[in-house]
């Protein structure tokens, strides 16, 4: 079994996709291992997204991630690292397939409704950010 690390982003939040989104999940077969609903203090969003400090959307996707409630999720499934990031398409919801989270509730590269990480060293990263052992343990 493997874990991954999603996050509901704001636009798709503020739009009222969560409950969608999280039914998607669990119709995929994920297992959600911890849910939090919470607003990412900016400190928290730089933190995240520190790899990407030096690129020239950096301001814009703080400012973006930190506009709104976000859901964050502790997923487990087989390969769910490939999983996860298949049912959301492309980081760009013009390139992601149909029936994808992206394509269905995306808007741009930047409003793209969901994350997912890249590599199991990033997912393991990730869940450590957010999520404490102990949040982990419940779901067992
Ligand atoms: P992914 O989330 O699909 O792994 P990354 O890691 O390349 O994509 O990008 C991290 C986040 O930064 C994306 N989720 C996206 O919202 C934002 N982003 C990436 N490229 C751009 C861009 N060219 N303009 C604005 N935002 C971007």
């Amino acid at each position: 079994m493997e874990r991954t690390f999603a996050i509901i982003k704001p636009d798709a939040v503020e739009q009222k996709f969560s409950g969608k989104i999280i039914d998607r999940i669990e119709q995929e077969g994920f297992k959600i291992l911890s849910m939090r609903k919470t607003r990412l203090t900016r400190v928290e969003a730089e933190g995240f997204y520190a790899v990407h400090r030096e690129r020239p959307f950096f301001n814009d996707l703080i400012s973006f991630m930190t506009s709104g409630p976000v859901v964050l999720l502790a997923l487990e499934a087989e390969g769910a690292i490939l999983k996860w990031r298949g049912v959301m398409g492309e980081t760009d919801p013009a390139k992601a397939p149909e029936g994808s989270l992206r394509k269905q509730f995306g808007t741009n590269i930047e409003r793209n409704a969901t994350h997912g990480s890249d590599a199991p060293e990033t997912a393991a990263e990730e869940l450590g950010y957010f999520f404490r052992n102990i949040d982990l343990l419940e779901a067992r």
